[in-house]
C-alpha cells in the first residue's frame, strides 16, 4: 500500500551537469560523458532505494531537459539553429529547436540508461518519456504546420521507444504531460488520443504526469495569478478517466487543486503530489501523511500512489535527496495511520 516514486528527474551532480538549472550544459563530452551520465544513474537509483522508494527512476540523468532529451535523437529535428519562443502559452521563452523535415528515430533514445537501470535495480523501475503534446508546445515546426499532425507524428515515434523500453524490462512508462494543464480544450479534443496512440500496444503499467510544472521563478509567478481554485484538471480529467492509461500522475500539497477533483479519475492509479518542489522546506511525516489522508477521502487505498508534484532536477542536490526520504518517511506513517 502507498508505493513511492518521484515524478522522475533528479539532480544532475555538480561533475555532470550545471548545477540548480533546468536546461543545464554539460560538463564532459563523448566517451567521458556518457560514464558520467551512467554514474549518476547509479548513484541515484541506489539513493532512491536508500531513501526508502519502492519505485525507482533513471532520474533523467541522461537528458539535458526532460523534452529535449528524447528530441535530440529524431531526424528532422535541427538542434543547430535554435529559436526563441515562448512556451505553455507564452508562460516563458526558450530556445527550442525546430522540426524541418519529416520526424524518425535515429535509434533507440533511452535504451543505454534503461538496460543499465533495469541490471542494477530489483525495485520496480518508472521511465518517463515526454508526452507529445508537450512535445508539441517544446519545438519550433517549420514543417507539418499542423499541430496536431505533428503530434501523431511525434506520438508514433514516442510509442517505437516505449515498446523498445517495455522489451528492456522496464515496469511503468509514464508520459508527461504538463501542457495539458495549460490548453485543457485541446488535451481533451486530441491531448489524450494522441497520448493514447503514443501508449497503443504496451502491456506494461502505463502512466501520464500533468503538473504546474517545476519549482523555477516563471511558474511560481504563473500560479500566483492563477486564482484561489485550480479547476484546469477538470477539463482533462474525464477524457483520461476513459482512457487506455492505468496512472494519473498529478501535484496536489500547496497546490489549490480542489481534492476533490480526483474524484473524477475514478478506475485510474492516482500518483498524488505529496512532496513540493517550489520550496526548499523539507516535508515533515505529518504533513506528507496528512496529504494523504486528504486525497484517500477521494482515491480508493489500493489506488493511491505518493509521489512528488513534478520532478526535482533545478534543484539542490542535498535537498532532492531530504525529500525523498521525507515521501518515504510520510508514506511509511500513512500506512501506520490509515492501514
Ligand atoms: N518527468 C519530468 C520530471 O520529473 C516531468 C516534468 S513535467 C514539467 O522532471
Amino acid at each position: 500500500m502507498f508505493a513511492t516514486s518521484i515524478a522522475g528527474s533528479l539532480p544532475k551532480p555538480g561533475w555532470l551537469a550545471e548545477t540548480n538549472k533546468l536546461w543545464p550544459q554539460w560538463r564532459l563530452e563523448g566517451e567521458p560523458l556518457r560514464q558520467a551520465k551512467a554514474d549518476a544513474t547509479l548513484l541515484w537509483i541506489k539513493l532512491q532505494e536508500d531513501a526508502g522508494l519502492a519505485i525507482v527512476t533513471d532520474g533523467e540523468q541522461s537528458r539535458q531537459h526532460f523534452v529535449h532529451g528524447f528530441l535530440e535523437q529524431v531526424e528532422g529535428i535541427d538542434f543547430e539553429h535554435k529559436v526563441k519562443m515562448g512556451i505553455r502559452n507564452n508562460r516563458y521563452e526558450a530556445l527550442v529547436p525546430q522540426v524541418v523535415g519529416p520526424l524518425r528515430l535515429k535509434g533507440r533514445v533511452h535504451g543505454f540508461e534503461a538496460r543499465l537501470a533495469r541490471a542494477h535495480t530489483t525495485r520496480q523501475l518508472k521511465f518517463t518519456l515526454p508526452g507529445p503534446m508537450t512535445i508539441v508546445d517544446t519545438v519550433a515546426d517549420a514543417h507539418y504546420g499542423d499541430r496536431v499532425k505533428m503530434a501523431f507524428a511525434f506520438a508514433e515515434l514516442l510509442n517505437q521507444e516505449a515498446l523498445a523500453l517495455q522489451a528492456d524490462g522496464v515496469d511503468i512508462i509514464q508520459f508527461d504531460e504538463p501542457a495539458f494543464n495549460v490548453y485543457m480544450k485541446e488535451a481533451a479534443d486530441w491531448g489524450v488520443q494522441a497520448l493514447e496512440r503514443a501508449a497503443q500496444g504496451l502491456t506494461c503499467t502505463t502512466a501520464v504526469h500533468i503538473c504546474y510544472g517545476y519549482g523555477i521563478k516563471a511558474n511560481i509567478d504563473w500560479k500566483h495569478g492563477l486564482g484561489e481554485e485550480w479547476r484546469q484538471y477538470e477539463q482533462v480529467f474525464p477524457a483520461l478517466a476513459a482512457s487506455s492509461i492505468a496512472q494519473v500522475s498529478l501535484e496536489c500539497f500547496h497546490s489549490h487543486v480542489p481534492p476533490q477533483l480526483m474524484r473524477l479519475l475514478e478506475g485510474k492509479d492516482v500518483l498524488v503530489g505529496v512532496i513540493d518542489v517550489a520550496s526548499d522546506d523539507i516535508e515533515t511525516p505529518e504533513q506528507v501523511a496528512e496529504t494523504i489522508g486528504t486525497a484517500l477521502q477521494f482515491v480508493p487505498r489500493h489506488r493511491l500512489f505518493p509521489c512528488t508534484n513534478c520532478g526535482l532536477a533545478p534543484m539542490d542536490r542535498e535537498v532532492a535527496l531530504r525529500k525523498l526520504e521525507a515521501l518515504a518517511r510520510g508514506a511509511a506513517l500513512a500506512r501506520r495511520k490509515f492501514g
